[in-house]
């Protein structure tokens, strides 16, 4: 599978991406390993968010190396660019208008597989088609007005003109970390996980790197990656890992202090 440039030019333009049935194949698979990777001590009661961090490197890694998985990075970062981590969700109820992240420089993306049906009734994703982009006034202003849309607009949250992003599982949905999201009216139980990845970094910009990957010791992870996704790495998957791998050296003792500092580890 390749990216078309519509597609690209679609991505750069409206920050997110929608590719219907790309994994239809796989979903089965998904859904059985989806499952098996939430221990039974850590079942999903419906009062809150459960969410596992790594998730893809549990029991999936190999995703990792799915041409078509590739392919999205490529086109979208660059061949060499980096895997940064995947969580695993069941979400319950309402997820409001967020960014996941402010990077002006280096772009970096979630994909997400939505392994339930949903639409606007039930939970879909909504995103601000160009909120991604930061340079623009638009994407700008938006900042500090999306922080309360009763005082800039007079509407509630779920009334903010957005764009639905219906799902059919097998779906895969690809989003700028900068584009504005939410989910409305879902149900205490939306499985759903993502894999996150961004370009890679230039030599200059290594701290930078490193104070992304210091959030994750909300986690309480000692490496960003599983030793399985390390230690199965082929040649190929490597490139996506090295970068990380050689630049989470603080995240141990990090994940140390959050330890003590905590009651349970992140949940998102
Ligand atoms: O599906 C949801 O409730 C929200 C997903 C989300 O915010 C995210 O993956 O960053």
């Amino acid at each position: 599978m390749k990216l078309s440039k519509e597609q690209i030019d679609f991505f750069e333009t409206f920050g997110f991406l929608k590719l219907p049935q790309l994994m239809a194949d796989r979903l089965d698979w998904i859904i059985d390993e989806f499952t098996k990777t939430f221990p039974d001590d850590n079942k999903h009661d419906g009062t809150k968010r459960t969410c596992i961090v790594p998730f893809i490197d549990q029991r999936m890694s190999q995703l990792l190396d799915d041409p078509r998985i590739e392919a999205i990075g490529a086109a979208l970062l660059g061949e060499d660019f980096n895997y940064m981590g995947s969580d695993g969700n069941y979400y319950s109820g309402d997820t409001s208008w967020h960014r996941d992240g402010y990077h002006k420089k280096y772009k970096h993306l979630k994909i997400a597989f939505y392994l339930d049906e949903l639409d606007g009734n039930s939970g879909a994703l909504r995103v601000i088609p160009g909120s991604h982009r930061l340079h623009d006034q638009f994407g700008e202003q938006l900042s500090i007005k999306m922080r309360d849309p009763k005082a800039s607009w007079n509407i509630a949250g779920n009334a903010v003109p957005a764009y639905v992003l219906d799902v059919t599982p097998g779906d895969v949905l690809v989003f700028n970390h900068n584009t504005f999201h939410s989910s409305w009216n879902g149900s205490t139980s939306r499985r759903m996980f993502t894999i996150n990845m961004c370009q890679r970094y230039e030599e200059a910009d290594l701290q930078e790197l490193r104070d992304y990957i210091a959030g994750a010791a909300r986690f309480w992870i000692d490496r960003n990656y599983s030793e399985t996704m390390m230690n199965t790495a082929s040649p190929q998957r490597m490139i996506h890992l090295e970068q990380v791998m050689a630049n989470d050296g603080h995240l141990a003792a990090l994940s140390a202090q959050k330890r003590l500092e905590m009651t349970e580890p992140a949940r998102g």
